[in-house]
């Protein structure tokens, strides 16, 4: 497989966010649709269907467990494609997690940081649907609640402004968003409760994604996303917890 030249595909003002528009085809977005639906992993967690492939996360790290047989040519192919896993031993890093999570239109997930158990990148690939990923400077909490509370009191979205937006990524079905390094850790990256987006002038990819500045892009139908990660420290069973 060949290497991807990923400076290629960045986008906005972060040096390391990257988006890769139909990084899979219509067929292999269904076909990933029908094992992903089918998978008897699902989960509800505070109110959102997910799946944990890969295994478990534990604050010591990944109590693995083998990935879906139908998942590994695709986790394998971005690790070969994209060599943003780092080395392990002196081969290209792999993936060992993939956290899949489904968004109904009106749902979101908030503003976070994925943290040091990880490898600092991340890959999402998108499927079903389209939904705004949005990165935002982390501030002190004295900071950004005094700004909240600012923004709400002139009416404004206290959510959003909580943190100072630098980039909004438009990421359509079957597109990859990559984020490593000074985005992973100096950032939040979270998805409004929306049916709608609003597409607005911190959108860093609309010719990308093909939309126009200040349009409103509804969110459809379900989307599933495939968030592709190396944990740093895994074991097998016999973990305490
Ligand atoms: O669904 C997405 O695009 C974002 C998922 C995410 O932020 C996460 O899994 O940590």
């Amino acid at each position: 497989m060949t290497a991807l030249d990923l400076q290629q595909f960045r986008v906005g003002s972060l040096p390391t966010v990257f988006y890769i528009p139909n990084y899979v085809s219509t067929e292999e977005e269904q076909a990933l649709l029908t094992d992903l639906r089918a998978s008897k992993q699902w989960r509800t967690v505070s109110g959102r269907r997910l799946q944990n492939l890969g295994g478990i996360i534990h604050k010591q790290g990944l109590i693995s467990a083998p990935l879906p047989s139908w998942l590994q040519p695709l986790v394998a192919r971005l690790a070969a494609e994209t060599g943003i896993y780092g080395n392990v031993g002196g081969d290209v890093g792999q993936p060992n997690h993939v956290l899949v999570n489904a968004y109904q239109p009106g749902e979101g997930i908030l503003p976070h940081e994925d943290g040091p158990l990880y490898h600092p990148a991340v890959a999402i690939l998108g499927l079903g649907a389209p939904a705004v990923v949005r990165f935002a400077h982390k501030r002190s909490n004295t900071q950004a609640d005094a700004d909240a509370a600012a923004m709400a009191a002139v009416g404004g979205d206290a959510h959003v402004y909580k943190h100072q937006l630098v980039a909004s990524v438009v990421c359509q079905p079957r597109s990859l968003l990559i984020f490593r390094d000074v985005a992973y850790s100096d950032c939040l990256h979270g998805i409004l409760e929306a049916a709608v987006e609003e597409i607005d002038d911190s959108c860093v990819n609309a010719a990308q994604a093909g939309v126009q500045q200040q349009q409103r892009l509804p969110r459809g139908g379900e989307r599933i996303s495939l968030t592709v990660r190396r944990v740093l420290r895994t074991h097998k069973l016999g973990i305490r917890l």
